[in-house]
Parts: structure tokens; C-alpha cells; sequence
């Protein structure tokens, strides 16, 4: 699956993690291999432009950790991106509060709809789930039985009226469904070769009759761009839920699967592997960009790596706070370290004992960013012994940090409480962290 796309970029990245030091030159070098590689595997040229742009700017401001090669953090920054793209989370099918669940399918006339109609409800029969196929797709005789075929192959009952009106079919296998206690409606409709306004009209219609939980676009993997642009059309009419696609075993390029995400806003939810009714993937953005890029090691590595580093971190400040020595410059190194993390809960839950203190704990972000800079305009003198800050130093700090200097007494006053607060709790255990500066807590 995908197999060009991996092999062009396993070799850029190759290059890329021999180096010892980055530079803006080899960086801007490899970006331009994944440029093309992209581009090759049919993505679309806006996304493949966006992609760049946000792995350029993460890895000229990415910290490079002890263990680890620049190199191998930019993998590691291609991949969280990679699974950006792809939709972030796993994206599951919804099912009905009150059974039937109803499941329509859609897509173009080859797309593997029909096929996938079984590979589902065989995927769900194992899921101790009991589903109905229904033959919506009245226009060819063949179809129908194709449907039968396959169903009869995995031991789930067809409904069927012939070549009878597709709303009314839909229609009435619910009642059939119900009848039967069977507990999800799995709908085949008919596709053309291209997207006409008589088949949109007629997909619109079983969709306001029956009001589905779930409707699948099911669009060909190998057809790329093509896939794409018709699942914006469906998008736009239809407003479907999820994307299937399909023939991800054959010489898919990739194209179909790195854009319609971005392009549509949907995300894939399931992928088609082959031609039998077991060849079916529930998609998982993760798994995908490892498979892409065929690095999982590399990926793991990283990962490793940055809980080391925030774990020594975090120690090193744990032992700070139990010994009161906390100073202004453990803040600063907090604040980017929360910064990098994204969230001060992250960074403050790995401190033990203090996770289960930070339930209800919120933080003022604005309030954040004064802190810092006011610790910003300290000296480095300053910052270590904050008793020395007199009047006019406080108001130096004030100007230089384009705050005013109530905000500069402000956070000493907090700061101090805290390290009072530290001192009484050290002799009990490390409890109760309530008035944390900062506005938070
Ligand atoms: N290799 C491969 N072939 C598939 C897959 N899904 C469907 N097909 C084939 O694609 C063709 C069209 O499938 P069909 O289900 O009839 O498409 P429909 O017109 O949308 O109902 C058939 O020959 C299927 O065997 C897949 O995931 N992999
Ligand atoms: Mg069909």
C-alpha cells in the first residue's frame, strides 16, 4: 500500500537523519523530496503546500532533545503531521440509540460500494452485530445479484423488491430490519460513471425518507485527485459523514487518502484492501502515517526521548519545590517547557501527587505571557534573588516588559506566598498545591 510514496520518502529521511546538525539548507533540501514525493502521489497541490509550510515552521522551532539526531526529530515532526492529516483520531461509524442503525452508501458506479456493503456487515456481524444488506441499486439486475451472492456468502439476508422505486425500498427495510431484530440497515445505492444531478437527486430523496445515522462516501483509492474532487461534490450535496475508499492494496498512490481530509472535512473511516469480504480496515490516522512513512522505530524513539527529558525535568522541579529553592527562573523554565507542551496541566501532572490536585486547575493564558515577560526583563542576578528587586528595579522590569509595576509586585507577592506555602508543606506530604500563581488553580 502506498509503497512508492514510502520508499521516496524512507530515502530523504535516510539522508536526513545521518546529520548530525540541521541547518535551514538541509531542511529546506529534504522539504523540497517531500514536496515532490507528495506531489507524485497525486495530493493535492494546496495541502502538499500546507504540509511543508507547518513541518518547516515546527522543526526551525523544535528543541533538539539529548538522545536523538535532528534528523530523527524531523521524522518524528513529519509524522505527528502526517497523522494531522489524516484525520487526527480514529473516527468511528455512529450507531442508532434505538436500533436499526442505518448505514447508506454512496459513491460512483465502480467505486466498490456493493463490495464494501458485505465487507461491512461482515465486519459488523463479528462485532455480534446483525445487519441487512438492502439492494437500493435498481437500475441493473446485476447488481442485485451481486449483492445476493455476496450476502449469502456470509450468511446475511438480502431485501430486495426488484427494480422498484430506491426511497421506497429504503423505506421499507427498516420495517424489515425491525421485523427480523435485526439491528443495523446496511443501504447499496446506485452510482454512475459520473456525478449526474438525477442520481444526487434520488440519494437526497432516500436520505430525507429515512434519515440515516450514517452515510458513507465509498470513493476509489487508486482514482486520486479524481476521488477527491467527486467526494467534495458529494460533500456539498449530501453533507456524508465518513469516507470509505477503496483499493488501497493495489498501486493506490496516496493521493486520495492524504487529501480528502483536508479537502472535504470528513475523515476516512474505513479502507477497502482487496476484493474479498475480509479484505476490510477499520482506518486508523496513526497506524496510516506509520505505514506511509515506515519509521515506527524512528517515531517511538522521539517519543521516548521528550518523556525522558520532561520527566527529568519534572523531577528536577519537584525537588526544587520540596526544598523551598524554587526561584524565577524555575518559573521561566516552566512557563516554555508549558509553552512546548501546550497545556500547564501536562507538565504539572507528572509531578506526583500533583495531577489529582489539578482536576478543577485553570489557567489564565494571558496571564502567562505577562508572567513571562516580566521574568523576561529580570537579570539573570535578579531572577535568582528576587529580594534584591527594590522600587526602582521593579519599575525598570515594568517598563522593559511593557507591564506596569502593580503586575511586577503582583507576582512577587504570589511568588512569595508560594514558596511559604512550599515551606509549611514540607513537613507533611506534598499536598494541596491551592494557590498556585499565575491565575491558576
Ligand atoms: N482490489 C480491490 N478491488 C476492489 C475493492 N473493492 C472493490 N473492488 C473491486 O472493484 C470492482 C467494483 O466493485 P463494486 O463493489 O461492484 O462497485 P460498485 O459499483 O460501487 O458497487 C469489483 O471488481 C470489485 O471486486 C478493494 O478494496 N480492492
Ligand atoms: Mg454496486
Amino acid at each position: 500500500m502506498l509503497e512508492e510514496l514510502t520508499s521516496k520518502l524512507e530515502s530523504t529521511f535516510r539522508r536526513l537523519r545521518g546529520y548530525g546538525k540541521l541547518t535551514e539548507k538541509n531542511i529546506d533540501d529534504s522539504l523540497k523530496e517531500i514536496r515532490r514525493a507528495l506531489l507524485e502521489a497525486d495530493v493535492n497541490y494546496k495541502v502538499v503546500k500546507d504540509f511543508v509550510a507547518s513541518v518547516k515552521e515546527k522543526a526551525l522551532g523544535e528543541e533538539v532533545l539529548r538522545s536523538v539526531t535532528p534528523g530523527q526529530m524531523i521524522v518524528k515532526i513529519v509524522h505527528d503531521e502526517l497523522v494531522r492529516l489524516l484525520g487526527g483520531t480514529t473516527a468511528n461509524i455512529r450507531t442508532a440509540g434505538i436500533p436499526p442503525t442505518i448505514i447508506m452508501l454512496t459513491g460512483l458506479q465502480g467505486s466498490g460500494k456493493t463490495t464494501f456493503a458485505a465487507k461491512l456487515a461482515k465486519y459488523l456481524q463479528k462485532k455480534n452485530r446483525k445487519p441487512l444488506l438492502v439492494a437500493a441499486d435498481v437500475y441493473r439486475p446485476a447488481a442485485i445479484q451481486q449483492l445476493k451472492i455476496l450476502g449469502r456468502s456470509i450468511n446475511v439476508l438480502v431485501y430486495d423488491e426488484g427494480a422498484g422505486d430506491p426511497v421506497k425500498i429504503a423505506f421499507n427495510s427498516i420495517s424489515q430490519a425491525r421485523q427480523q431484530m435485526l439491528d443495523t440497515v446496511i443501504l447499496d445505492t446506485a452510482g454512475r460513471l459520473h456525478i449526474d444531478e438525477q442520481m444526487m437527486q434520488e440519494l437526497v430523496n432516500i436520505k430525507n425518507r429515512i434519515r440515516p445515522h450514517e452515510i458513507l462516501f465509498v470513493a476509489d483509492g487508486m482514482t486520486g485527485q479524481d476521488a477527491v474532487n467527486t467526494a467534495q461534490q458529494f460533500a456539498e450535496k449530501l453533507n456524508f459523514d465518513g469516507v470509505v475508499l477503496t483499493k488501497m492494496d493495489g498501486d493506490a498512490r496516496g493521493g486520495a487518502a492524504l487529501s480528502i481530509k483536508a479537502i472535504t472535512g470528513k475523515p476516512i473511516k474505513f479502507i477497502g484492501v482487496g476484493e474479498k469480504v475480509d479484505d476490510i480496515e477499520q482506518f486508523h490516522p496513526d497506524r496510516m502515517a506509520s505505514r506511509i512513512l515506515g519509521m515506527g522505530d524512528v517515531v517511538t524513539l522521539v517519543e521516548k526521548a521528550q518523556e525522558t527529558i520532561d520527566r527529568e525535568k519534572a523531577e528536577k522541579l519537584e525537588k526544587k519545590l520540596r526544598k523551598a529553592e524554587f526561584d524565577l527562573e524555575d518559573f521561566l523554565d516552566q512557563l516554555q517547557q508549558i509553552k512546548k507542551m501546550g497545556s500547564l496541566e501536562s507538565l504539572l501532572k507528572m509531578i506526583p501527587g500533583v495531577g489529582s490536585q489539578l482536576k478543577n486547575a485553570q489557567v489564565d493564558e494571558k496571564n502567562l505571557v505577562r508572567v513571562e515577560a516580566i521574568i523576561n526583563s529580570m537579570t539573570n542576578e535578579e531572577r535568582r534573588n528576587p529580594r534584591i528587586l527594590n522600587g526602582s528595579r521593579r519599575k525598570r522590569i515594568a517598563m522593559g516588559s511593557g507591564t506596569r509595576v502593580q503586575d511586577v509586585n503582583a507576582l512577587m507577592r504570589q511568588f512569595e506566598q508560594m514558596k511559604k506555602m512550599m515551606k509549611q508543606m514540607n513537613k507533611k506530604s506534598f499536598r494541596g498545591l491551592g494557590g498556585m500563581p499565575f491565575g491558576i488553580g
